[in-house]
C-alpha cells in the first residue's frame, strides 16, 4: 500500500486571490461574463471547488478581441520605439518575479502539481520573457537587390491579435510561450488558458496593472474549449491562434482557420522514444528516463512514454530504473508536502483516462513492472507504472496517455530502434543514451523529432532552440528565430525612384 505524503487542511495555503469570483480580464479591467455564469475550478488534491471563475461567451470573446484590436492600433502601442518595447517586455518578467510565489502556489492549487516544480516553471516565465526582451531592437527586415530606379525592401510586420489557447499541464508558461513573441514583435494577444487551470493566467494579467503595457495589449477570457475558446478561434478579427493542446483540438484548429485563413501553429502531443544503448551511462539514463515520465506525474507533451533498451543490457538497465522510479513513490502526495516528488493527476477525467489506458495495457498481454500497489485514500493518485511486454504497435504505445506510465521495450541495433522510435504519428522530441558519437549522430539525424536530446533528459529552451513538432505534434515553431517569422508578416515594399 502506498500512503501518499499529507498536509493538514489548515496548512495549506489559500491565497487571497481565491476569495470572490475571479472575472474576465478585458482592456484593463476585470469584468464579469455578460451572461453572469460562471464555473468552479477543482483542486485535485481535495476534488473540493477552490475558486469561481466567469464563463465567457461569444458577447465576451467579441468584447475581448475589440479591446485588443484597439490595442493594436493605439500609438502608445503601435508607435513605439523597439527599445520601449523591449523595456515594457522587461517589466513584464518583473512583475512576474516579484510575484513568482504566488503564481506558483495558484497552480500547484489547481493543478496539482508539486510546489518546487511550479516554482521553477514560473521562474522559467521570467526568462521567456527576459529573452524576448531582446527581438524588438533586433527585428531587421531586408533590402532587396534592384534596378537603380527602384529601391525595394521587406518590412517585418506583427499580425494583429493573436488568439493564445493554453492546455492545463504549464498554464501560464504555455500562454507565455506565446505572450512573450507576441508582444515582442508587436501584436496584442487574447489569452483563454484551459477551463482546469485559469488562475495564474487570469492573475498575470491582473499584475500587468502595475507595468506600463497599455490596457488591452494583453487580454484574458475564461471557459470551456467548446465555447470560449471555439468563439475565439473561429473570430474574423483574430490573425493568428497559438494552440498548445492535444492533437485532436489542434486539427480542429487549423481546419476551423481556414475561414480566415489565420495564421496558426499548434504545440501538440507526443510519444517521445528514450533509447538506451548498452554502450550508455546506463545509471544516469535510468535516472532520467524515471524522471521523464513521473515528473509533472507524466503530465508533459515531452514525456518519456517509450522507453527503448538494447537487448544485451535490458534485465540490468530495467533493475535500475526501477530503483529510480522508487523517489518518485515515495514522493507520491500533497504538492505542498515538501516530501513530494509527484502530485495527484490535474483532474478526474483525466485520472480515469490514465487508468484505462493501465488496464488497457494488462487486457493487451503487458505485464506491470511498478504500479499495481493500492494507494491510500484513493484520490486522483496514480504511482509510478512501468509496463513490459508489449510491442510499439500497442495502443498503449502508440497513444498520448499523459500519466507517470511509460512502455519498455526491447531493440538490437541502430536501425531497428530508428523505426521503432519513428513509428508514431507523434514526432515531438527523442532522447538518445550511448557513448559512441557516431551512433548518437546517426540517431539525431534519422530520428522525426522536432527535439533531440543526447545524454539528457528535456530541456525547455528560454530562447535559442526553436521547440515543436515533426508529424501531428505541432506545426510551426516557439523560441529560436523562428518565432519571430511565427507573429510577423513580410511587406514587400518597391518605390520608383525615377
Ligand atoms: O486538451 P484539449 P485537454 C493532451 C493530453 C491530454 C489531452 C486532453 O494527452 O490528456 O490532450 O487534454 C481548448 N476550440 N494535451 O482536454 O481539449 C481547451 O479549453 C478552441 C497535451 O485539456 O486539446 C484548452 O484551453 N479551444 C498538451 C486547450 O484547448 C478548445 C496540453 C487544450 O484542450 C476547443 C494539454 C475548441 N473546440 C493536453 N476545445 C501538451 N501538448 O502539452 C478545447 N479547447
Amino acid at each position: 500500500m502506498i500512503e501518499p505524503l499529507t498536509v493538514p487542511a489548515d496548512a495549506r495555503p489559500r491565497p487571497d486571490y481565491l476569495t470572490g469570483t475571479k472575472g474576465l480580464q478585458i482592456g484593463g479591467i476585470e469584468v464579469p461574463a455578460r451572461s453572469g455564469r460562471t464555473f468552479a475550478t477543482v483542486d485535485p488534491v481535495t476534488e473540493q471547488p477552490l475558486a469561481t471563475v466567469s464563463a465567457a461567451d461569444a458577447a465576451d470573446v467579441d468584447a475581448a478581441v475589440a479591446a485588443a484590436r484597439r490595442a493594436f492600433t493605439d500609438p502608445a502601442w503601435a508607435d513605439i520605439a523597439p527599445y520601449q518595447r523591449t523595456l515594457l517586455l522587461l517589466q513584464v518578467a518583473d512583475v512576474v518575479e516579484a510575484n513568482a510565489e504566488e503564481l506558483a502556489v495558484l497552480e500547484s492549487l489547481e493543478m496539482g502539481c508539486p510546489l518546487t516544480q511550479t516554482r521553477w516553471m514560473i521562474h522559467h516565465c521570467v526568462e521567456v520573457f527576459r529573452n524576448h526582451a531582446g527581438w524588438p531592437t533586433k527585428l531587421y527586415g531586408q533590402t532587396a537587390p534592384s534596378a537603380s530606379s527602384q529601391f525595394q525592401y521587406v518590412l517585418r510586420q506583427p499580425l494583429g491579435v493573436v488568439g493564445a489557447i493554453a492546455g492545463w499541464n504549464g498554464p501560464l508558461l504555455q500562454m507565455v510561450y506565446k505572450i512573450a513573441p507576441a508582444l515582442a514583435t508587436g501584436n496584442t494577444v487574447v489569452c483563454k488558458p484551459s477551463e482546469h487551470t485559469s488562475l495564474s493566467t487570469l492573475r498575470f494579467a491582473e499584475l500587468l496593472a502595475g507595468t506600463d503595457l497599455p490596457a488591452g495589449v494583453v487580454n484574458v477570457v475564461t471557459g470551456d474549449g467548446k465555447v470560449t475558446g471555439q468563439h475565439l478561434m473561429s473570430h474574423d478579427d483574430v490573425a493568428k491562434v497559438a494552440f498548445t493542446g492535444s492533437t485532436a483540438t489542434g486539427k480542429h484548429v487549423l481546419a476551423t482557420s481556414a475561414s480566415n485563413l489565420k495564421r496558426v501553429t499548434l504545440e501538440l502531443g507526443g510519444k517521445t522514444p528514450y533509447i538506451v544503448f548498452a554502450d550508455a551511462d546506463l545509471e544516469k539514463a535510468a535516472s532520467i528516463c524515471a524522471l521523464a515520465f513521473c515528473a509533472g506525474s507524466g503530465q508533459a507533451c515531452v514525456a518519456g512514454s517509450r522507453i527503448f533498451v538494447q537487448e544485451p543490457v535490458r534485465d540490468e538497465f530495467t533493475e535500475l530504473l526501477v530503483g529510480a522510479m522508487a523517489p518518485y513513490r515515495a514522493g507520491l502526495g500533497d504538492p505542498f508536502h515538501p516530501g513530494t516528488r509527484m502530485g495527484p493527476l490535474a483532474f478526474r477525467g483525466h485520472y480515469e483516462r490514465v487508468n484505462g489506458y493501465i488496464g488497457l495495457a494488462t487486457e493487451a498481454g503487458g505485464t506491470l513492472v511498478t504500479g499495481t500497489e493500492p494507494i491510500a485514500g484513493g484520490g486522483l493518485y496514480v504511482a509510478p507504472t512501468l509496463i513490459e511486454g508489449l510491442d510499439n504497435k500497442s495502443r498503449v504505445a502508440q497513444e498520448e496517455i499523459f500519466g507517470p506510465v511509460s512502455v519498455l521495450m526491447g531493440f538490437r541495433e541502430l536501425d531497428e530502434v530508428v523505426d521503432l522510435g519513428n513509428d508514431t504519428v507523434f514526432g515531438l522530441a527523442a532522447s538518445v543514451w550511448t557513448r559512441d558519437l557516431a551512433t548518437a549522430h546517426r540517431a539525431a539525424a534519422r530520428l522525426d523529432a522536432g527535439s533531440v536530446w543526447i545524454n539528457r533528459g528535456s530541456q525547455m529552451s528560454a530562447g535559442p532552440l526553436p521547440f515543436g513538432g515533426h508529424k501531428q505534434s505541432g506545426l510551426g515553431r516557439e523560441h529560436g528565430t523562428q518565432v519571430l517569422d511565427a507573429y510577423t508578416e513580410p511587406k514587400s515594399v518597391i518605390v520608383e525612384l525615377s
